[in-house]
Formats: C-alpha cells, sequence, structure tokens
C-alpha cells in the first residue's frame, strides 16, 4: 500500500547543561554544555513514501552532552535528519505548508536544538567571584507536522479501468502489478521504472464522474502535479475511439487543470485484437480525425513496446530543450 501521508511529533535536541567544578586548588574548571541538535528534512530519490515513519513515535534529536571538568565541552547533539520522498510537502497542524523538498539532498532545518549552557570556567570572574556561576541551557523545540509525498515521476498511466495500463507498465519495467480482466484492479497509483532511470506511474483507473467522486475519486490526482508526461492509454476494442479520447479529456479538464495542460502521449492499447490491417486502419483513422500522433501497442507484440519506450524517451527529451 502507498503511504503517502504521515502526521509526526518531532523534537529538537535539548542544550547540554554547564558543569560547576572545581580543581584542587579551588579554581574553576566546568566545561560548557554541548549544544542540542537540529532536526532537519532532507530529501531522498531512493525514498519511496511514508511507511517508515510512525505516528505513535516522537522522533527525538539528540541532546547535548553536559559540560566536563577540566574546561572540557560536552558533545554536541548528532543532527537528525528525517529523509523523505520527493516530492514531500510539509505543513503544521493548522494545514500551512512550511515547506516543498523537491529535490534530492535538498536540506531544510525544521527545528534547531537548544544552546549548551556554560560551565564555570567560561564564566570565572563572573557572578559570586565567578565561581559558582553557570548559564543554563536551553530547551529544544516541539512541532506536530503533517507530512504529504506527491510523487514525482516522468510519465503517468490514465485511461478507463481495463484499457490495459498495468499490463504496458509491467512489460515495460519489471514491475510485476496485478492485471486482470475486470475494471479497477488497481487501486492506488503504483510505480515502474523504464531503463533504470525513467519513473512511470500507473495511476487507478479513471471514468466519466471522477471529478464527483465516482470509481476511486480523485484521491490521488496529486500524484499528477509533478510528473512531465500524461500516457493517455485507450483500448482499441472500443467502438467510439474519438468519443472515448473526448470524454476521458473532458474528464481531465474538470478534475485538474495541471492534468489537462501536461504534454500528452496517446496510445491505443490490445492491437493484437485485430489483424495488424485492420488495427493500422483504426490508429490512423483516430489520428486523422484528433490530428494528433497515436502510438499503437499490444503487450504480446515486443516491437510494438519497443516503440512504446522510444516515443516515451523522444517525448520526454523534447521537452528539456
Ligand atoms: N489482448 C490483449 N489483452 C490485453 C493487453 N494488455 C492487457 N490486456 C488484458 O486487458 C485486461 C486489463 O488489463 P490491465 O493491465 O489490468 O488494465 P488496467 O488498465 O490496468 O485496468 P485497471 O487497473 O482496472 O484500471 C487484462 O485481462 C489483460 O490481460 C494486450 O495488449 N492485448
Ligand atoms: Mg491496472
Amino acid at each position: 500500500m502507498l503511504i503517502d501521508q504521515k502526521k509526526l511529533k518531532i523534537k529538537s535536541g535539548d542544550g547540554g547543561e554547564g558543569l560547576i567544578s572545581f580543581d584542587n586548588r579551588g579554581k574553576a574548571y566546568g566545561g560548557d554544555g554541548g549544544d542540542g541538535a537540529d532536526v532537519v528534512i532532507v530529501g531522498d530519490v531512493n525514498v519511496y513514501d511514508l511507511s517508515k515513519y510512525d505516528s505513535n513515535h516522537i522522533y527525538k534529536a539528540e541532546t547535548g552532552e553536559r559540560g566536563n571538568t577540566y574546561c572540557k565541552h560536552g558533545k554536541n547533539g548528532e543532527t537528525l535528519r528525517l529523509q523523505v520522498p520527493l516530492v514531500t510537502k510539509v505543513f503544521d497542524m493548522e494545514g500551512k505548508e512550511i515547506i516543498c523538498i523537491e529535490n534530492d539532498k535538498q536540506e531544510f532545518q525544521i527545528l534547531s536544538g537548544g544552546k549548551g549552557g556554560l560551565g564555570n570556567f567560561t564564566l570565572r570572574g563572573e557572578g559570586w567571584d565567578g565561581k559558582l556561576s553557570k548559564k543554563r541551557a536551553t530547551r529544544g523545540e516541539e512541532l506536530c507536522i503533517r507530512l504529504e509525498l506527491n510523487l514525482k515521476t516522468d510519465a503517468i498511466f490514465l485511461g478507463y479501468p481495463n484499457a490495459g495500463k498495468s499490463s504496458i507498465i509491467n512489460a515495460l519495467t519489471r514491475a510485476n502489478y496485478k492485471v486482470a480482466s475486470y475494471e479497477f484492479t488497481t487501486l492506488e497509483p503504483q510505480l515502474g521504472v523504464m531503463d533504470g532511470y525513467i519513473k512511470l506511474m500507473d495511476l487507478p483507473g479513471l471514468i466519466e464522474g471522477t471529478s464527483k467522486g465516482r470509481g476511486v475519486g480523485t484521491q490521488f490526482l496529486k500524484h499528477t502535479t509533478y510528473s512531465r508526461l500524461l500516457i493517455h492509454c485507450i483500448s482499441i476494442e472500443n467502438e467510439d475511439l474519438e468519443e472515448r479520447y473526448m470524454s476521458m479529456r473532458k474528464e481531465f479538464e474538470k478534475i485538474s487543470t495541471s492534468l489537462h495542460s501536461m504534454d500528452e502521449l496517446i496510445v491505443l492499447t490490445k492491437a493484437d485484437i485485430f489483424t495488424p490491417e485492420e488495427a493500422k486502419v483504426r490508429k490512423e483513422g483516430l489520428e486523422k480525425i484528433l490530428g494528433k500522433d497515436v502510438v499503437l501497442v499490444s503487450t504480446y507484440l515486443e516491437d510494438s513496446m519497443n516503440k512504446l519506450n522510444s516515443a516515451i524517451k523522444s517525448k520526454l527529451n523534447s521537452q528539456k530543450h
């Protein structure tokens, strides 16, 4: 199951106290306390969801160590780094966005650790003969946050249920997602990596009325925001291909303007159902009506899957220039 939301309680480290201590000649030699550790949120491409976080746990950064004798400084706490997938938005409990982590290794210090206290060596000469002074350490901070993952992928597969989306992702990548002849086999977003670097996402089947909460609704649409290419799958089985295409485009428009304006690759699936000649006629008919290129594929025809692989790459490459 894709875990794309988590509430977390985080706490930065308290500063370590300074020490009051004297050597055998009565000289102050108590060291300063170490600083408490910060809490930092880090983007990490190798983290795919938020499942490693436990909402019942408090994520505490280390406390600074107490100051030591012989004027020794206590150790500073080690920064607590919370790795999050891309793109993760961090909200406070009022729903205000604190930060959006979009890039690998992007860091954001969300809480500062407390300052270490000062021991009587540093403060010698102050206070009651300086010797009994120490400056208190400060406490760390605490915060409740909500993490929300908006998956960052190169291309998303969308289309009516049963169009063959999962089968294609399985064929293009080494994924092994469930494929079945009934609708809504896929109930949550699934990821596959093509050629080791192109991230593809299969989104649960959309239908007319998705905008009104029908089907699996719009709960996963946030995952389309950071994608670059929409792969619109239509099964060649459909009587009226143009109608299928247009009704889905209308649905895109209703549910998300960014989806509607996203670069699109039209894929006509299950080509093997017809003879190659018939399939070609249907593809060219659709191209003519729409005035757009259509890629004809079948998961049973390896050559067509290679063509789709190239078409996806060339679309993505053309966006870079
Ligand atoms: N003949 C033929 N059947 C296919 C092809 N690709 C997929 N299918 C079949 O079509 C049915 C639906 O395939 P899926 O990959 O589950 O379709 P989907 O779009 O992911 O469906 P949902 O997850 O329900 O939205 C399955 O029975 C597949 O075996 C193809 O290229 N040719
Ligand atoms: Mg599926």
